[in-house]
């Protein structure tokens, strides 16, 4: 059936169609790049603070990024991965690190 619904159509002009499946929001990766001059710790403790992981998970997922060049740090929806990056950038910024965050849609 062409149509997504099940009313029959009639000539009244007045479009029936309507979407059966509600649809999920949009997700967005958060990632953090990886640079030569943003101390390791600097990193473990934006991971902490804003991201809500222990220190292990913190140092290790630090690791990955300094190894790997990047890696996703979390998945959120998009206003508060908006917020994430902006939080980080910010707090970098401040600190004069040069520390990169992005997102992207997943
Ligand atoms: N590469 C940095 C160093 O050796 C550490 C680092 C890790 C920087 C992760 C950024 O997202 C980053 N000091």
């Amino acid at each position: 059936m062409s149509d997504r619904n099940d009313q029959p159509d009639d000539d009244s002009g007045v479009i029936l169609e309507t979407k059966k499946k509600t649809q999920r929001p949009p997700l967005y990766k958060v990632m953090l790049l990886n640079d030569d001059f943003t101390p390791m710790e600097f990193v473990v403790h934006v991971l902490e603070r804003f991201f809500g992981m222990n220190h292990a998970q913190s140092f290790e997922l630090m690791l990955v990024v300094h190894k790997k060049g990047l890696a996703v740090v979390g998945v959120f929806s998009f206003e508060v991965a908006e917020t994430k990056v902006a939080q980080v950038m910010d707090f970098a910024r401040r600190h004069q690190h040069p520390l990169q965050c992005t997102m992207e849609k997943e």
